[in-house]
């Protein structure tokens, strides 16, 4: 079986945790879950702590402050390529990311080095998203594609699975991005790299507990810094075209 961490990043998620954690075991016996935790307020951590004390499936990193979702992910990647995990899968703890499509994300056909579950490929859905949620979402997406050139209908998805080999190939360190930078910023990172991503369609749920932590400053980071990788890349390849010449 393949060694498979999935990890949760968590601030405030005392009400919702404990469903995705038990959720993620049934759906999928054998995964390992790696709950990073920004000390949250609410006793998120203490419950993950308890947890992992009655479940060797399940382990906790704890983290000394809300330093962002980005952040969470690249300390969690580090943890399980450490333990020489072969797939590391990032997923939500607010139940926007249901169990019951870990197994398509997981089992995406194909020899894919990221695996999205997408919302925006047919057969992908959201529930509970007014129309200008849609918007933004879809109309981000399409500024992505025309920017970076990358072919991804939902590169801002937070449900993913990436081989361990493919993680180990890119400069982690090198990353800033936080939020939904972050996932556009990972997908476009592989894809440069010659990596092969694929999406699978998967229903994404909007919370129904805890506070959204989508603001926006993540919102115009995203914008930023797409933006400027966008020209920058068009310059390169300017550049590139008249050394040709
Ligand atoms: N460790 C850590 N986890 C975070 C941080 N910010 C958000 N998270 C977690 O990341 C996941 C996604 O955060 P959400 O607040 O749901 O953000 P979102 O999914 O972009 O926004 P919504 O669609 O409104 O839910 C949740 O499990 C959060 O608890 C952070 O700074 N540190
Ligand atoms: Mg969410």
């Amino acid at each position: 079986m393949t060694r498979t961490l999935v990890i949760i990043p968590t601030y405030n998620e005392r009400e919702s945790l404990p469903l995705q954690v038990d959720a993620v075991l049934a759906a999928r016996p054998g995964v390992d879950i790696l709950v990073v935790d920004d000390a949250s307020p609410d006793g998120t951590g203490e419950w993950a702590d308890a947890r992992a004390g009655q479940d060797a499936h399940v382990s906790v990193l704890h983290r000394p402050g809300k330093q962002g979702l980005g952040a969470a992910y690249l300390a969690g990647f580090a943890w399980g390529l450490d333990r020489d995990y072969e797939v590391l899968v990032e997923m939500d703890a607010d139940g926007s990311h249901r169990a019951e499509d870990l197994s398509r994300v997981l089992d995406a056909p194909g020899a894919w080095d990221l695996a999205i579950g997408s919302r925006w490929v047919p057969g992908g859905s959201v529930e509970n998203w007014p129309a200008h949620r849609r918007l933004l979402s879809t109309g981000a997406n399409r500024y992505v594609r025309a920017m970076l050139g990358i072919s991804v209908r939902d590169s801002t998805a937070g449900f993913r699975a990436y081989r361990a080999s493919a993680l180990r190939g890119l400069d982690l360190d090198g990353v800033e991005s936080q939020g939904y930078c972050f996932q556009i910023d990972m997908a476009w990172r592989v894809a440069r790299a010659g990596g092969t991503v694929v999406e699978v369609p998967i229903t994404f749920v909007e919370r129904e507990h805890g506070t959204s932590k989508m603001s926006g400053a993540i919102i115009r980071e995203a914008l930023v810094k797409v933006t400027v990788w966008g020209i920058r890349e068009r310059a390169t390849q300017v550049r590139r075209a008249f050394r040709r010449r």
